[in-house]
């Protein structure tokens, strides 16, 4: 992959100017220079924004897999493509190379078409961050079936509704998980999930625990004498540009997740592209990246975008917390790490803890330093910046979204002068704008908007699952002709852009997207409950945590409150996640709300966060007393 030669600012808005002039011309070249294609495409770009249709190299004929792994044997068979590093830190890391790859993907996808999954079937993998995550998602885009990889903090009925949405016909899960001390029974959920999802034939166990489960007979298969077996010889699919590759779900403002469905060319071009550029890959590097797989981060810059350029990725099974904090510094100098990418959140948590745990190591292997997942505060940018950058090492805060596939907005290493809490500007290629409420561009720097993009780029999310029209209305419809991401930015005076945090109802916990709606389904769901709102507040490490406002019935009022509060917050654990906990509840007799029935969140989450100043205009509310009685109950 090829980096454009820019050497200042002055030469990347000349870049930037070019690339928006003739997208057409800028895409054309990047794709026909970097990747091998069966057939190359007819047109670069085919789009109608009214109706939400994007497509990129029309009728191209490609497989993703050709171009992460096959490509690469000839020279860099050898190569390491993939460092594993265990939770564990006295079990030995692993090292596969591009051969070694070569030959697992290949028979994985044997195993697949032995199973009787076939190109666009939907397969879910439920694994924790171990090799066969990898290799079995590589596994299924080679024989072009639709991934749908879904985090393995999840729980039973989360899964069960991913797994139904998109009708898998497979679930490929291990008999656990380890992660810090903690030892997760993934088959056991897996199983928990079935009870509910007709559309599941076989489940694929990988041993990864040595954990004693049940396997339900004619349904469930360890994988290891299955891969045994299977031959290592598997010609890729012969894949259309615009075939889904996977589909990935994420929170939504209202009611059920949106599997958000990628496809393959133009993933494939604009995850390698912003790689490349974003962290400035040069050969030999050791790319760290420390998001889990079962979020876009992962997808991207784990998987596809490191393999697409030959690198050498780390997938790493652990937290950053165990044994201790020191984690992520041992590993960085165990393999040399060069570029490292990672969240605020986990900034933040580590910045809590001694000096001492970061100081032990030199971390000198390090070269460019990556943020991504939520808005990066200042304390947390210096911190990272001088003691893990050493003050060496651009910082690199990137801005984009499930949806977007890969990076749009980032300061280029060693050419963008960084800002702290600013994720600078678009990449060439991104036509960035900010949209006033009368949905008028906003021409001005210094002012708040939201943030749009005004022509698509290879990476975007084509649709919504089995749910155009809602696709259509959620980023197609607010700012008619434009791509709306829902989240608000603020322009200074040389065009930077910082991200000032969602628009809509979705807060962000430890760079988790969480959805008011789901939630609140939960709590509701609880007997004692009768309604429920929950916002945001501000939290040291969190970045977000949830403050619940709750209802009860009649039966709950009778009820002792701190048991109360215990058993929703399992509720939300079992229905959700242990991450969707609130970490405050307040049991309020009523919430409020406007005439048409809305609860007025802006109020509950100036309560949350403690300020009463002002409550801006309440005059729409239906029954204003309850603010102050909110107010006065407030813990
Ligand atoms: C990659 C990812 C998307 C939302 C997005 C923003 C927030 C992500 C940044 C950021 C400020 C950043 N995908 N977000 N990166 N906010 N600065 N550098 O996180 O779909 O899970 O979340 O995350 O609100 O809309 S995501």
């Amino acid at each position: 992959m090829s980096r454009y030669k820019i050497s200042n600012l002055e030469e990347y808005f000349k870049e930037y100017k070019k690339s928006i002039k003739d997208p057409k011309k800028f895409w054309d070249k990047i794709a026909s220079e970097n990747f091998t294609w069966y057939q190359e495409w007819d047109k670069v770009v085919d789009f109608n924004m009214a109706e939400a249709e994007i497509k990129w190299f029309v009728d191209a004929k490609v497989n993703i897999t050709k171009n992460c792994i096959d490509r690469h044997l000839a020279k860099k068979g050898d190569k390491v493509a993939i460092v594993f590093e265990p939770n564990n830190p006295d079990e030995a890391s692993q090292s596969i190379t591009y051969n070694e790859l070569h030959q697992r993907v290949s028979k994985m996808a044997n195993v697949l078409l032995s199973q009787g999954i076939k190109k666009g079937d939907r397969v879910c993998i439920y694994l924790p961050m171990i090799p066969e995550l990898a290799i079995t998602t590589l596994a299924c885009a080679r024989i072009g079936a639709i991934h749908s990889v879904v985090f393995a903090g999840f729980s039973a009925s989360a899964v069960a509704a991913r797994i139904n949405d998109s009708e898998c016909k497979m679930v490929i899960t291990s008999d656990g998980g380890y992660r810090g001390n903690k030892t997760i029974d993934l088959k056991g959920i897996v199983d928990e999930a079935l009870v509910n999802c007709p559309s599941v034939e076989n489940v694929l166990v990988v041993q990864r625990t040595q954990t004693d489960v049940k396997m339900k007979e004619g349904r469930d298969h360890w994988l290891a004498p299955l891969l045994e077996k299977a031959s290592d010889n598997n010609t890729a699919e012969i894949m259309d540009a615009e075939d889904p590759l996977f589909i990935l779900y994420t929170s939504g403002s209202t009611g059920k997740p949106k599997g958000m469905v990628h496809t393959t060319a133009g993933y494939m071009v604009y995850t390698a592209y912003t790689f490349q550029n974003v962290f400035n890959y040069e050969e030999n590097d050791i790319f760290w990246c420390t998001a889990d797989i079962g979020w876009i981060t992962g997808h991207s810059y784990i998987l596809y975008g490191p393999l697409l350029n030959g690198a050498t990725t780390v997938i790493f099974e652990g937290v950053p917390s165990y044994p201790d904090f020191s984690r992520f510094w041992q590993i960085i100098e165990k393999h040399k790490v060069n570029q490292f990418y990672t969240a605020p959140t986990a900034i933040r948590a580590l910045a809590k803890e001694s000096l001492d745990y970061v100081q032990k190591y030199p971390l000198s292997s390090l070269k460019v330093i990556g943020s991504v997942g939520e808005p990066i505060n200042e304390e947390a940018w210096h911190w990272y910046n001088d003691h893990v950058g050493g003050k060496r090492c651009p910082v690199v805060d990137t801005w984009w979204q499930t949806e977007t596939g890969g990076i749009l907005i980032s300061p280029i290493p060693f050419i963008t002068p960084t800002k702290p809490t600013y994720a600078t500007l678009p990449l060439p290629g991104i036509q960035a704008v900010l949209m006033d409420e009368k949905r008028n561009e906003i021409e001005d720097n210094q002012v708040v908007g939201s943030l749009c993009i005004k022509f698509p780029w290879p990476g975007i999310a084509r649709t919504i699952w089995g749910d155009h029209q809602r696709y259509k209305d959620t980023y197609f419809s607010t700012f008619p002709g434009k791509y709306f991401s829902g989240d608000g930015a603020l322009r200074d005076e040389v065009g930077y852009y910082r991200i000032t945090g969602r628009v809509d109802d979705v807060i962000i916990v430890s760079g988790h997207n969480l959805g008011t709606a789901p939630i609140e389904d939960a709590i509701n769901e609880h007997p004692a409950v009768a309604e429920s709102a929950i916002v945001g507040f501000p939290h040291d490490i969190k970045g977000n945590a949830l403050y619940g406002f709750v209802i009860l019935k009649e039966t709950g009022e009778k009820r002792d409150k701190e048991n109360l509060a215990k058993e929703i917050n399992q509720h939300i654990s079992d229905h959700i996640g242990p991450i969707a906990k609130l970490d405050k509840i307040q049991f309020v007799s009523g919430l409020p709300k406007t005439r048409s029935g809305k609860i007025m969140r802006r109020i509950l989450r100036k309560i949350a966060e403690g300020d009463y100043s002002n409550f801006g205009d309440t005059s729409t509310l239906l029954n204003p007393e309850i603010v102050e009685e909110i107010k006065e109950g407030k813990l």
